[in-house]
């Protein structure tokens, strides 16, 4: 009994302290893997097709070719066979987090569609996924708040993909450009009827009440050449 006491003591124990492992994620103080999966085949592919190792970095700097852009990856587009296995490295040259996360994957195989690699600062992390046979464009990009608006947005195609997504830098144009006009929302139509309002009020209240107005402003007139200096003389 005291030797399975010790023996459970030991084995609650031997754990990395730092490194968590549950469910499809692996977490340290670097960083995060989520939904990696090295070795399950999707429904649709007999084998793998091809091995393809691909590194990913991510930083400020490959954001400079392009116009009011902050955050990129250095690559905008990758292209690989139906069935492939994806080996990732993902280098992170920044020293703020950045994610890499690519979307539309099968939920049977990915949760929620998704494979997700993040990196707390500057640093590596390495993981592999298999792609599906269908002809896709898949989504790749940092959500972390604006960094996609601000360039990290990229695009996987399989088989060439299905089209290009919008706003990618350097491939594609965005559906709505950044204009900067007024968002017409409802909140600022009310705020446009209620000054609409206001106006046609003071109009209003102006002609009905014209002639006490003239004669006020008549009294104010009178009252002003009163005061003027040239009376002061
Ligand atoms: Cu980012």
């Amino acid at each position: 009994m005291k030797q399975i006491l010790i023996g459970l003591l030991f084995i609650s124990l031997y754990q990395p302290v730092f490194a968590m492992e549950h469910g499809g994620m692996i977490m340290d103080e670097t960083g995060m893997i989520m939904n990696a999966n090295p070795d399950q085949l999707p429904r649709d592919c007999p084998q793998i097709s091809e091995n393809k190792d691909i590194t990913i970095h991510a930083g400020q700097q490959y954001a400079e070719k392009f116009t009011g852009k902050m955050f990129a990856f250095d690559t905008q587009e990758w292209n690989v066979k139906p069935c492939a296995k994806i080996n990732i490295t993902f280098i992170n040259d920044d020293q703020i987090r950045h994610q890499l996360m690519i979307h539309g994957l099968p939920g049977y195989l990915y949760p929620d569609g998704m494979f997700h690699l993040e990196l707390n600062g500057t640093g590596q992390l390495q993981a592999s996924l298999i792609l599906p046979s269908q002809k896709k464009t898949y989504l790749v990009h940092c959500e972390l708040p604006q960094h996609m608006e601000k360039g990290m947005k990229a695009q996987l195609k399989v088989e060439g993909g299905d089209g290009d997504l919008p706003s990618i830098p350097g491939i594609s144009e965005p559906i709505k450009a950044d204009l900067y006009n007024t968002n017409w929302n409802q909140l600022s139509y009310a705020i446009l009827a209620f000054s609409i309002l206001i106006g046609a009020a003071i109009v209003l209240m102006s002609v009905i009440y014209s002639e006490q107005l003239t004669r006020l402003l008549a009294k104010l007139g009178a009252k002003l050449k009163r005061n003027s200096p040239s009376d002061l003389h």
